[in-house]
């Protein structure tokens, strides 16, 4: 089993549901965090709990992944004790609306292309590089079950999804000889703010979405990605689909 405790972990979106839930799992483990959003005061408060809770080295960055520069300029100016990442959790994403194709608004088309996809593509570029010269290391994508099946009012987030699926493909074969590990986990329904945040803001609409059914916490996404990471040197999860046990695939879950 791979220990964790000094690791260097890296993740996106970590200020907030999933990516918030895997820092407080990383920090458990004693690993040392960059904890990113675009959020600078949530990272703050982050970083203060787990500072106070844990015996943990945290820093904090605004990061908007899909702001190509700012990616750039933030992980390549890291001080020299927290560039050598040992594990990457590509886990910033959003879901923008559920409209069919020809009545959707392309504005929430690029928000999600940009962040779930090309955010995640230059944030893996320059992490990686580093772990390709040390030979060592480890990708964790957060994908989604709509990198597996799509589903009507879903065709860009299922798109961007499925381009997950392919990148952490593509990347394991590119890594093999580098000795870098990938591997996604793909969840179904997590109670987070991502409904909140793909309905605009409408958390009545939110709250429906997780009607008559108990749905995954970041908490339970979390410990799958604590399981992947701990995994001795010679095995690798490639991918975990994790779901609530009330939803058997992404359209159809069982409600009381
Ligand atoms: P939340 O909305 O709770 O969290 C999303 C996180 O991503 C926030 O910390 C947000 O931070 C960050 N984020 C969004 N856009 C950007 C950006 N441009 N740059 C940097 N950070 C960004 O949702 P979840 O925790 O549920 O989502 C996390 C991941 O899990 C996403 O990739 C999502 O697609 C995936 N997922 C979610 C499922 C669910 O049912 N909830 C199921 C399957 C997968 P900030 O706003 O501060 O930038
Ligand atoms: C979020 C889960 O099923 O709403 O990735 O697409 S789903």
């Amino acid at each position: 089993m791979v220990m964790l405790k000094n690791k260097i972990v890296f993740i996106t979106g970590a200020s907030a549901g999933i990516g918030e839930a895997c820092a407080y799992a990383f920090a458990n483990e004693g690993a040392n965090l960059i904890l990113t959003a675009r959020r600078l005061d949530r990272l703050q408060a982050i970083k203060e709990e787990i500072e106070d809770r844990y015996s943990v080295k945290v820093l904090v960055a605004k990061l908007d992944v899909s702001n190509r520069s700012e990616v750039i300029s933030v992980i390549n100016n890291l001080d020299e004790q927290w560039m050598n990442i040992d594990i990457l959790v590509n886990n910033a994403g959003l879901g923008r609306g559920i409209n069919k194709l020809h009545e959707d608004n392309p504005e929430g088309w690029d928000e999600m292309i940009d962040t779930n996809v090309k955010g995640l593509l230059i944030v893996t570029k320059e992490v990686v590089k580093t772990m390709v010269r040390r030979k060592r290391g480890h990708v964790i994508n957060i994908g989604s079950i709509a990198g597996h099946q799509a589903y009507p009012g879903g065709s860009v987030y299922c798109a961007t999804k499925h381009a997950v699926r392919a990148i952490t493909e593509s990347l394991r074969m590119e890594m093999l000889e580098h000795n870098v590990k990938v591997s996604t986990i793909d969840p179904g329904m997590v109670e987070t703010e991502f409904s909140e945040v793909r309905f605009y803001g409408d958390k009545e609409k939110a709250k429906n979405v997780y009607n008559g059914l108990k749905p995954l916490s970041g908490e339970d996404v979390a410990e799958t990605v604590i399981f992947c990471a701990t995994r001795p040197k010679h095995v690798n999860i490639n991918e975990i689909i994790v779901m609530p046990s009330a939803q058997a695939s992404a359209m159809i879950a069982y409600r009381e």
